[in-house]
């Protein structure tokens, strides 16, 4: 198996400011701190501990390249594209659009590279350069919509990937998987109408957007049917995730049997991170991508990309992404130095209520075709 890995040292680079969570106000009681919540470090330190392992002599690096303001505008307005290139350009930056998601000056020169990085992978795994890939890009991209950032977000790099499949590289049915503990609610929204692209989000019951992803949201027009929303409850360890993987996201792509499958891959329902309440260790994160693996090898010829959205527990995140690149690439260079201490504290075997819903998305399965 060949393996497409990028990272560029530029995404190290973007600025989310001096706040915690919200930006820095003393008004509010936000008080300024070293690191926000989603600060880079954390993906840096993954892409050191990818190259310290030795994994990375076992992938194929992919390089980087800027999105094109065409490229950017199969998703987004011409209005989005233009605010965040001025704002970019003020010396202090400016917001994604919600007013908790800054950046600093320049981000618009790393959004629109992490966005052309999720093409260039791409296209790499399109071409057959590599079977699959992962691009390690920040900031993440999975709440932007056409017209505005979201959530840390600026440009929504999955969905901009996908129409240029479709646009240019000639895929036709796509599969979009997001597994960030947070709603995929970008995709959701630009490929609502959209049966060519099934959209499925496994996250956490109302983390973030507020009240976004229910399990009754399920595309509309001609798009019915192709979204598929898996709001876990709180909780949820490695036997509540495997029982979704193997029961609603396996199948579902297995109806649908897709051409190209792009993962929005967040670590952040792993069990040491601040903004969500999940359990999840690195045995649920291989057994999510040995699940779109099988998927991608049975209808897709293999052809599997995923691109970084979040994850923000800087301690845990690095042994996380480590096992799913392991895992794309076939090979084995590291054990999770953590697992003793993240998967020693119980909340591994599948609840009962944690079925329930499970089972009550997989319902819907039989309506994909
Ligand atoms: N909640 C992400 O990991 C981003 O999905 C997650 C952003 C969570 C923000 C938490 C937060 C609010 C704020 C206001 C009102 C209600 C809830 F996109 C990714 F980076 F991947 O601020
Ligand atoms: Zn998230």
């Amino acid at each position: 198996m060949t393996t497409g890995y990028l990272w560029d040292e530029i995404f190290g680079w973007h600025d989310t400011g001096s706040g915690t969570l919200f930006p820095a106000d003393p008004d509010l009681g936000h008080q300024p701190i070293s690191h926000h919540v989603a600060h880079p470090d954390t993906k840096r330190r993954m892409h050191e501990l990818i190259c310290v392992s030795g994994l990375v002599d076992h992938l194929t690096r992919i390089a980087p390249r800027t999105a094109s303001v065409e490229e950017l505008t199969r998703v987004h307005t011409p209005e989005h594209v233009e605010r965040i290139v001025r704002e970019s350009a003020q010396p202090k930056g400016g917001d994604a659009g919600d007013g908790i998601s800054p950046f600093g000056k320049g981000a618009y020169r790393i959004a629109a590279l992490g966005a052309g990085s999720a093409i260039a992978m791409t296209e790499a795994v399109v071409a057959g350069t590599v079977d699959n890939g992962y691009a390690l890009v920040n900031p993440a991209g999975h709440h932007a919509l056409p017209e505005t950032g979201l959530g840390f977000c600026i440009f929504n790099n999955v969905a901009i990937a996908a129409k240029h499949a479709q646009a240019v590289l000639g895929i036709e049915r796509i599969a979009i998987v997001d597994w960030d503990v947070h709603h995929g609610n970008g995709a959701q929204a630009i490929f609502a109408e959209d049966p060519s692209v099934l959209t499925i989000s496994l996250h956490q019951d109302r983390c973030f957007p507020p009240n976004s992803g229910l399990v009754e949201e399920r595309g509309t027009a001609a798009g019915e049917h192709y979204n598929v929303n898996i709001p876990m409850p709180v909780g949820c360890g490695d036997g509540a995730y495997q029982y979704a993987a193997r029961t609603v996201i396996g199948p579902a792509l297995e109806a649908f049997a897709p051409e190209l499958i792009i993962v929005a891959s967040g670590f952040d329902p792993n069990a040491m991170d601040p903004l969500a309440r999940q359990l999840v260790t690195t045995r649920g994160f291989i057994t999510l991508t040995e699940t779109v693996m099988e998927a991608a090898a049975r209808s897709a010829g293999g052809r599997l990309v995923l691109v970084q959205e979040g994850g923000y527990s800087p301690v845990y995140v690095p042994f996380c992404g480590l096992a799913t690149i392991e895992t794309l690439a076939g090979v084995h260079v590291m054990d999770d130095g953590l697992l003793p201490v993240v998967g020693g504290m119980g909340g591994h075997d599948l609840e009962p209520h944690q079925k329930e819903l499970v089972d009550r998305v997989a319902a819907f399965v039989g309506d994909i075709a």
